[in-house]
């Protein structure tokens, strides 16, 4: 079987969201539910644009000039995280979230995405784009307390590149190494 890599693109905070997300953990943590999240790692904070799951190597750079050919011509945006909620609904959560505020680039970015991943031979991605920094992921699935949102304001934070991020299990647990970055705008 040929080498596959586990793929998606995304945006990273900046540093200045990135802190303000990792003091949000921090403040989350002190909840009594707290003890049933797998709490994400400062580094490993990202919105993801297109998850594109294993990726045989050859296919890789086919599909990462298909996105240096859009990007160019895409203006840098602003997104920020106006709400941090149980994700992807209150009565059946997976995870808790920061929401970014309702921004259209970023749908537009997505869905300009989706087509260079179909172009590219992936199949289509059926679920909605539902933009989020994931914060932390339930370990069990029914965990009470995490039914309710909560308004936050961080950001906002220029968009100005996105990442085609590689997803491994180390004995570190989960790391994304960046494979490329494709600046948006010319
Ligand atoms: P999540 O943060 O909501 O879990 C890397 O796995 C990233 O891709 C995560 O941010 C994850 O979203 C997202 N993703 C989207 N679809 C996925 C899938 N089918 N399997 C794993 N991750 C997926």
């Amino acid at each position: 079987m040929p080498e596959a890599l586990r793929l998606f693109l995304a945006i990273e905070p900046d540093p200045e969201l990135r802190r303000g997300l990792s003091h949000l953990i921090g403040e989350l943590k002190r909840e009594s539910w707290a003890a049933h999240v797998r709490w994400v790692r400062s580094a490993n904070l990202h919105l993801t644009l297109r998850f594109l799951g294993d990726v045989a190597a050859e296919d890789i750079s086919g599909i990462s000039g298909g996105v240096r050919t859009v990007t160019g011509g895409i203006e840098p945006f602003r997104i920020g995280v106006h709400r941090i909620a149980p994700f992807p609904t209150p009565r059946r959560p997976h995870a808790i979230v920061g929401e970014t505020t309702p921004c259209p680039q970023l749908f537009a970015l997505a869905s300009t995405l989706e087509q260079v991943a179909v172009s590219a031979g992936l199949a289509p991605e059926r679920r909605p784009f539902s933009p989020h920094f994931t914060l932390g992921r339930l370990i069990k699935s029914r965990t009470p307390h995490l039914n309710e949102s909560a308004k936050s304001n961080l950001g906002p934070m220029t968009v100005g590149r996105i990442v085609l991020l590689n997803s491994e299990q180390t004995e570190r647990g989960r790391t994304y190494t960046p494979l490329e970055y494709f600046p948006l705008g010319k």
